[in-house]
This record gives C-alpha cells, structure tokens and sequence, in this order.
C-alpha cells in the first residue's frame, strides 16, 4: 500500500526534485502539493510547483498556494542559491493545469479530516508557515497525521546562520509552534542532508538515462552546483529536500536518533537553532515525539531518486 503524503514546499531547485521523486515512486500517493514563501516568492514557488509537476505528467495533482510570508517576521528568499525565478536559470514549460483558487491551509486540513485517522503523512520542506497555521486552526489534525515529516533544522551546523538552518530560521515562530505540537515528527536536518550530495559521478548517472527529463534535472543540478561552489564552497550541491521524501518512501534510507527538540526564538546568535537534547540515553516513541535524521544510505538515495527520473520517462 503506498502511503498518502501531501507536499508543502517552496520550490526551489532542491524541492523540485523532491517533487520528481514523490511523483516517481509508487511507494507514494501525492495527494496534493501546497506551497509557502520561501526560497522565493509564494508566486513564483507556486508557478514553479506547477510547472514541475507539469514535467512529471501529474497535471492532476492539485496544488494550493498558501502563506506568502512568515507569521512575524520579514520574509528572505534565497536568491544567491535559487535564483531569480526559483529554479537557476533553468526555463521550464508553462504549466498547463489551471490555477486552483483556494487557500492552502483549509485544504491541508480538510484533506487530512477527511482521510483515515493516521493515513496522511505531511512531509515539509519549506518553512513552517502554513504546518503552523493548519495546527492552529485545526488542532484535531495533530492526533489525525501519521507523521510530520520536514527538511529542516540541524543538530550540530547551520546554513542560514552558523547554527540555523534556512526554512527554521525564516520563520522561527512557525517552527516553534511545529516542534511543539505532539505529533511524530522526523527532522531532515543539514547533519542528513549535507550527506545527499550530487557528486560527478551521481550525475552521470541521471545524464545516462538520456531523456528529456533527465537532461532537465542535470541542469537543474548544473545551477544547484554553481550556486553552492560560488555561495558556499562545496564542491558538490546537497540536494536537501528529496531526503525527507525518501525517508517516507524507504525508512531504511535514513538511520534516526530519538531525542527532544526545540526551536530558540530569544537568542542574539542563535535565533532559529533546532536544539535537540542529545543528553543521556535515547528515549522511546512514547516519551519523545522528535527524532533526527543522522546517517544517510547515499548510495540507495541517489539509486532511488535516479530510478524516479527514470520511470517519469
Ligand atoms: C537551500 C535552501 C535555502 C538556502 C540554501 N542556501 C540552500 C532551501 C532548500 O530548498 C531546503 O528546503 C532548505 N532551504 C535547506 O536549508
Ligand atoms: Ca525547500
């Protein structure tokens, strides 16, 4: 049985590709894709969330817009990485399914009350605005989601900041108010994601499968590799986003540690940091609802995301 998963996000040339994958792999239903201020502006993610899903021939998906700025502070794109458009300079067709009108967070949550109670994993890659607002409106779809599962946050590193990582800290209210809510949630974090890094020899393998589609993601990839080199000095981009997917698909993709998180939102250096209590032996499921993502299976990763690309033709 695949599972159900609805996809916030901020598309973003990382998010694109985990949309690639979600819409790749029949261990996933994509039952919808909702989108958030970002990487760039709510109108262009969503533009740009439109049109990749155009590429994995899921015109029927629906996709909502929702929330174009953090709930209190100013909203920053990340342009040095993303691009003016969100996606490099990549042009992709303009999407040919019609714009739903409609808000984001009342769809998310009638779409989860209206499902089997623990049938719908949320899985989040963009800052927490729209989670957030869902949880608040709705409280009872807490107790009703399988698992919240977000690329966000970091244990021992930051991107945004030396210790906060970027969808966290542009809008560290949200976060907070997601981290302490008593669903399951797994945490992606940088100490994961910077391990999913598209190395040469990765990308010749997506550039092998020789479609359309696979030149488009190696592109892709081509600005994710000159943004990250330029911006940060990596000489291979880590694809962040599609981890979370991957974790839903195949847990075994991902080794967790169970432990307490939090998101500061008082602290002069540290204003985003996910502070996770690493402190003493792990806790059960039952005393601690937070676990991170510490080891990734690259290999199984990258077999997994090329075998999407592969099967969208
Ligand atoms: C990636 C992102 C933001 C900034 C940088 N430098 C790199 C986006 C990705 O889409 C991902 O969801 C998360 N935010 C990684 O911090
Ligand atoms: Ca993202």
């Amino acid at each position: 049985m695949p599972k159900d998963i609805i996809i916030d996000c901020d598309p973003g040339l990382d998010d694109a590709v985990a949309l690639l994958l979600a819409a790749g792999d029949d261990r996933v239903n994509l039952l919808g894709v909702t989108t958030v201020g970002g990487n760039q502006s709510l109108e262009k993610v969503t533009y740009n969330a439109r049109a990749v899903l155009g590429l994995a021939h899921a015109d029927d998906v629906p996709v909502r817009a929702g929330c174009p700025r953090p709930l209190v502070r100013e909203g920053r794109v990340a342009a040095s990485i993303h691009g003016d458009s969100g996606l490099g300079d990549v042009e992709l067709p303009a999407p040919v399914r019609p714009f739903d009108p409609g808000h984001a967070v009342p769809w998310i949550i009638d779409t989860i009350m209206a499902r089997e109670p623990g049938s719908t994993t949320l899985v989040a890659i963009g800052p927490l605005t729209n989670i957030a607002l869902a949880a608040r409106l709705e409280p009872r779809i807490v107790d009703r989601v399988r698992e919240v599962v977000l690329m966000g946050g970091a244990v021992h590193t930051g991107n945004s900041s030396p210790v906060a990582e970027f969808n966290i800290r542009t809008d560290p209210e949200a976060a907070h108010i997601v981290f302490n809510e008593a669903w399951p949630i797994t945490m992606m974090g940088l100490d994961l994601t910077h391990q999913a890094l598209c190395t040469r020899e990765v990308q010749a393998g997506i550039d092998a499968l020789g479609t359309d589609l696979a030149r488009t993601v190696s592109k892709l990839i081509d600005g994710y590799r000159a943004a990250y080199r330029q911006d940060r000095a990596f000489p291979n981009p880590p694809i962040h986003d599609p981890c979370a997917v991957a974790y839903v698909i195949d847990p075994q993709v991902v080794q967790t540690c169970r432990c307490p998180v939090d998101v500061e939102l008082q602290g002069a250096l540290t204003l985003g940091m996910t502070v996770a209590d690493l402190r003493g032996a792990e806790p059960g499921p039952d005393e601690c609802h937070t676990q991170v993502g510490m080891q990734l299976d690259a290999s199984m990763f990258w077999q997994m995301v090329t075998a999407a690309i592969e099967k969208l033709g």
